[in-house]
């Protein structure tokens, strides 16, 4: 059946609109730089992880690499063995770390049984290795990518993205962290080897059984994107990872279908936030918690240090209130979602919002740590407003199983925007709808200088450089960037996963 089949099957199996409730509730973060070191916190009660140790995916270079995709049997949890789709042998994919400038030669073969393509996030890659869904390739065949990394350092990502398929294969594993490194980001000494964890935070609806699939309801899944029941990091429920008393350089990737996480720690000790999605911040910011988004980074300190050998400290997804009405909003925090998590092993799918514990900590060995967060990072030229020669303005809609961009559904085939090579643009993010779009643009990293409407302001999670950025219903979002890493035929789309695969996409051609 084909796309409009789909939605026709997917009305008719009755979805409904909920309007939205414009954000007048959301709490603002109090005054949020300048502390580095909390005093340590009495601790919370820290509840028991499902247990299992984080899985640690192998680490490769970019450099004559294989990546296989296939479907494949692992352990999610302590004694579940699921089918995933992945790289590799893991429930998530491998770890890509390369310097930059460095040269990236790929190939991926495709052992699956359906189309696919992969993306490399937050890369700014020419056209033929950019990973658009027209690229994708079928069962049995390969892709063979070449291209230059000319990036800052960074937390960057990877995952497949082939039309209407991609929520199924990311959601399955088909994703992995891509890490740049370089000089200026060395020179900070900054926690390394034993002392780095990169963690994809995913939530899924684990089965009776323990086991999961990607299965999307058509009414509800297809309107506000999949949230599930429990918390996946590296593609495990709830895991934990031992570590010692000291300072750790943890790198978040937001990979969930449609949930935002606000993070924080059970011990109440902040989060020293240094990067987000296209590197290293100028300063370090320390928050009590910070919001993340599908497709989103944080790169984080955290200070273990002084905590006695046996403690547990919980990442978590703090309770908020999003400012919108989801459409299990508003009939209690982990109540069901409206019904939704009736017969899931996992308990009820948890609305948006609603709390979730994701990693946990184990401190099992005291040491001596003498680091300290350093006070400058980087340097990032402030926003040039003066070359901005044009401003596009795109509306972003769902309504009645439909998620469109100005109005229309993603078409293979059309340019939507075309945009002179070279050229600074100033383009506003809109959301007309009831739902939240966290918005992502392929080729450029850009700035975030404006949001009015809803929340109405910018939040230290959104400096620096970014490549996507979250849009709640009645707010407007300004971006600026520059179109001038390569011409050729790039997307911008919703990273809402079941938004994309449903139409919430658009093509522009930089010429
Ligand atoms: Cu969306």
């Amino acid at each position: 059946m084909d796309r409009r089949d789909f939605l026709r099957s997917a009305a008719l199996a009755g979805g409904a609109v909920v309007g939205a409730r414009m954000g007048s509730d959301i709490d603002l973060p109090p005054a949020l730089r300048g502390v580095l070191h909390q005093p340590l916190a009495s601790p919370a009660s820290v509840p028991a992880a499902a247990g299992g140790p984080l899985y640690l995916p192998a680490t490769v270079s970019p450099r004559n690499l294989l990546l296989t995709a296939r479907e494949h049997v692992t352990s999610i949890a302590p004694g579940v063995q699921s089918t995933v789709m992945s790289v590799g042998d893991g429930p998530v994919s491998p770890t890509i770390r390369a310097r930059a400038g460095e040269r990236a030669t790929i190939t991926l073969r495709n052992e699956l049984n359906e189309p696919t393509i992969l993306h490399w996030h937050g890369l700014r890659p020419p056209e033929k290795d950019d990973g658009h869904p027209r690229l994708a390739v079928d069962s049995g065949k390969s892709y063979s990518y070449d291209f230059v990394i000319d990036e800052r350092a960074g937390t960057y990502w990877y995952h497949a993205h082939p039309h209407m398929r991609t929520a199924a294969q990311v959601h399955l594993g088909m994703a992995g962290m891509f890490i740049i490194t370089d000089a200026e980001e060395e020179a900070l000494g900054l926690p390394s080897g034993d002392r780095e964890l990169t963690v994809l935070l995913q939530d899924k609806r684990p089965a009776a059984d323990g086991t999961v699939s990607y299965n999307v309801t058509m009414g509800h899944d297809m309107m506000e994107g999949l949230l599930g029941s429990a918390a996946y990091a590296n593609g495990v429920r709830t895991p934990s990872v031992e570590v010692s008393s000291a300072h750790y350089r943890v790198r978040l990737l937001g990979a969930a279908n449609a949930r935002i996480f606000r993070l924080g720690l059970s011990n109440q000790r902040n989060l020293v936030l240094i990067g987000t999605d296209g590197g290293l911040l100028e300063r370090p910011v320390s928050l009590p918690h910070m919001e993340l988004a599908t497709g989103e980074r944080a790169d984080l300190l955290l200070d273990f240090t002084g905590i006695p050998e046996g403690t547990r400290v919980m990442l978590q997804s703090l309770p908020f209130d999003p400012p919108y009405r989801g459409m299990g909003g508003g009939m209690g925090r982990g109540m069901g979602g409206g019904g939704m998590g009736m017969g899931m092993g996992g308990g009820g799918v948890v609305p948006q919002g609603g709390a979730m514990d994701l990693l946990e900590f184990v401190v099992t060995k005291s040491v001596r740590d003498d680091f300290r967060v350093p006070t400058q990072l980087s340097v990032i030229a402030p926003v040039n407003e003066a070359a901005i020669s044009r401003e596009r303005t795109f509306h972003f809609r769902s309504a009645m199983m439909m998620h469109q961009i100005n109005g229309r559904d993603f078409e293979m085939d059309r340019i939507d925007e075309r945009i002179p090579f070279g050229s600074t643009e100033r383009w506003v993010f809109v959301n007309d709808g009831p739902f939240p779009h966290p918005v992502h643009m392929h080729a450029v990293q850009f700035r975030i200088t404006d949001r009015t409407g809803g929340r109405g302001t910018l939040y230290p999670w959104e400096a620096g450089w970014k490549d996507t950025v979250l849009v709640y219903p009645g707010e407007r979002v300004s971006v600026v960037a520059t179109f001038n890493s390569h011409r050729g035929r790039f997307m911008m789309h919703c990273h809402n996963l079941e938004h994309e695969d449903h139409g919430m996409m658009m093509n522009f051609e930089v010429e």
